[in-house]
């Protein structure tokens, strides 16, 4: 029944989320503010202009930077973030993730990257892991970012498959959102109460392949 998986990249195929955590951390310093890493959860999925918007706005900074500032910060966090994702080898791919992409090319299932990440491809050339992915959805290409589903959407529509015949692997609750919102199978990695709306959570992602292999298979 199941036809193509759509995979998230930061949190499921490797841990950037550090990297955009210390990236943002340090841009909020550099504006006299600070987040932690509780606040840093609600930034997961979300995409970067969003993600500054959201750290303005809990320091009641929303109105006190222009559109041109704004993207300049934009700019700012993301020269940090390139420069700490340099060090990525392929040694940085999750646990249990290469055997999963393998599985399911024999299966001759799809594989889609729905990352909300300009940089993905990047990334994913820095894992060495391009191979594996038969169409990764460009974010400047849909109208809204998660928790929209339209990321995933775009992924169906690419490959003419229906959502009920799609399953998203996330990490995100912004993430496993969109998936539900999209009418998709939704696997979540990591914490059950933070995922609650998924259809089935894990711990890790060694355990996403047999997982995926009952959806599949039975
Ligand atoms: P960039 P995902 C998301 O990736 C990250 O979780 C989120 O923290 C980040 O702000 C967003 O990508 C945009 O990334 O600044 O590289 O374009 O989890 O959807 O793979
Ligand atoms: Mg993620």
């Amino acid at each position: 029944m199941y036809k193509l998986v759509i995979f998230d990249l930061d949190g499921i195929i490797t841990d950037t989320a550090e990297y955009h955590y210390v990236a943002w951390k340090k841009l909020a310093n550099n504006i006299g503010i600070d987040i932690d890493r509780a606040f840093n959860e609600q930034l997961k999925g979300v995409s970067r202009i969003d993600s500054l918007e959201k750290i303005l706005a809990n320091n009641n900074l929303s109105n006190t930077y222009s559109e041109k500032d704004k993207a300049a910060l934009a700019d700012e966090k993301n020269n940090c973030y390139l420069l700490l994702i340099k060090q990525i080898t392929p040694k940085d791919v999750l646990p249990g993730i290469i055997d999963l992409l393998k599985w399911l090319k024999q299966q001759g299932i799809y594989i889609a990257l729905g990352s909300a990440s300009r940089n993905a491809p990047a990334i994913v050339e820095g894992l060495e892991v391009t191979k594996y992915f038969d169409y990764i959805v460009n974010p400047d290409s849909v109208k809204m970012g998660k928790p929209a589903p339209d990321l995933f959407l775009e992924a169906a529509k690419h490959f003419e498959v229906a959502p009920a015949q799609c399953i998203v692997i996330e990490d995100a609750s912004s993430g496993i959102k969109a998936a539900k919102d999209g009418l998709m199978y939704a696997v979540g990695v990591g914490n059950e109460e933070v995922l609650n709306l998924a259809d089935m959570v894990v711990g890790t992602t060694d355990s996403l392949l047999d997982v995926i292999k009952k959806l599949i298979i039975y």
